[in-house]
């Protein structure tokens, strides 16, 4: 009979490096390549699991690099973990907790891993682990961040037609924001109005920036805001939810329930975006959605641009939440050229679609991750 019931008997992390489809321009870098830290899981009983833990661009975007996020996996989480039950996720957890701050990246890594394999050996998909699925299927937007408008308009036209995406990102920040401005009404004139636009400011502006800008993103017909200042001036981001109809969201501002807390309280936001790394896992992800949803704010799932691996654990901890009134950002497969993975997920009708298989549903590609693993040795001569 299936039990939950072995021991973790190693944990091992590897970095891998994938080329994207097109640079990726966001207010603090421009990506070329992506970088995942992939968590490989082993119990005694032979069963395995595996997670992702993915950043943007180093220490570009958040305080976490894959190299760190490495360290604290090799030298820390992983000899605290090995010889605990693999079946006592929230055991696990805590112990991780209670020995190791911070590290939230990889500690989603490692519960997602501890998921799947439970899922492995119980035959059942993550999202039942959690609870049961609300939806298997949510809706993906894309981000336009070519660094060019004529470039994203064609991008936007031709994801359209191939009905893999109806919402649009776009990442501004960088630069004027009287151009950042020009650039968003641009593409919204020429999307059309039964286009929802959003757009990503990635805390670049101050709040009288913000206050101007917003009133012509407002004007342009942009849909949603996303994380206009820095992370820590709450107040000023409750001063613009207060003051604009258009809907302010949270990103950088919110990682886990103790910021959904206070945000709350404070009015700060009107949606938040979830991503599991800033919440340390899928679990404390489902948590921060609890908050919001008894505080009547709406929920979005977020991504750090994953892969396969981490853009599926994601999905199925957003198929549990109480509501995803905003829809995902999901995409981060469909950036990159490549991936470790023996099957893509499957994106149709503008929407990710998961499966009832067991565990994550996904199978690493051992070939793939030979081939693009940092630390490859490379054997031929030059
Ligand atoms: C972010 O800040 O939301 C999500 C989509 C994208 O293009 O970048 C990310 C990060
Ligand atoms: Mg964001």
């Amino acid at each position: 009979p299936a039990t939950s019931s072995t021991t973790i008997e190693s944990i091992e992390s590897i970095i891998v490096d994938l080329p994207t489809i097109r640079a990726h321009q966001l207010a603090m870098t421009t990506l070329h390549r992506q970088s995942l830290v992939i968590v490989r899981l082993r119990c005694a009983d032979g069963s395995t699991g595996v997670g992702e833990a993915t950043s943007i661009g180093g220490l570009a975007y958040g305080d976490q690099s894959p190299e760190s996020t490495q360290l604290a996996i090799d030298t820390y989480l992983a000899p605290l973990l090995i010889g605990q039950d693999a079946g006592n996720v929230n055991a696990a957890m805590a112990l991780m907790n209670r020995h190791v701050q911070g590290q939230s990246y990889a500690k989603s890594a490692i519960e997602t891993a501890l998921l799947d394999a439970l899922g492995h050996r119980l035959g059942q998909p993550v999202h039942a682990l959690l609870g049961g699925a609300l939806r298997t299927s949510m809706p993906v937007l894309w981000t336009l961040a070519s660094g060019d408008s004529a470039r994203d308009v064609d991008e936007a036209l031709g994801l359209m037609e191939a009905r893999r995406h109806r919402v649009f990102k776009l990442k501004i920040g960088k630069g004027d924001p009287a151009a950042n401005v020009a650039h968003v009404a641009h593409i919204k004139r020429a999307l059309g109005d039964e286009v929802l636009i959003t757009v990503d400011v990635n805390q670049a502006w101050d709040e009288t920036t913000a206050q101007r800008s917003i009133a012509a993103l407002e004007q342009a017909g942009v849909g949603l805001v996303e994380q206009p200042v820095a992370r820590r001036h709450r107040a000023a981001l409750a001063r613009l939810a207060a003051r604009f109809d258009v809907p302010i969201m949270a990103d950088e501002s919110i990682n886990g329930p103790e910021d959904a807390l206070e945000l709350a309280q404070e009015a700060a936001a009107d949606v938040f975006a979830l991503k599991i790394s800033k919440a340390g896992g899928l679990l404390n992800t489902l948590r921060t959605a609890a908050v919001a949803e008894a505080a009547g704010i709406g929920l979005y799932g977020g991504t750090l641009l994953e892969g396969s691996i981490g853009s599926i654990a994601s999905a199925h901890a957003f198929a549990a939440c109480p509501q995803l009134r905003w829809g995902t950002e999901l995409f981060g497969p469909l950036l990159l050229k490549d991936d470790i993975v023996t099957a893509r997920p499957d994106f149709r009708d503008f929407e990710l679609h998961l499966t009832q298989a067991p565990g994550l549903g996904v199978s690493v590609d051992e070939d793939k991750l030979a081939f693009y693993r940092r630390d490859r040795q490379r054997t031929a001569v030059a």
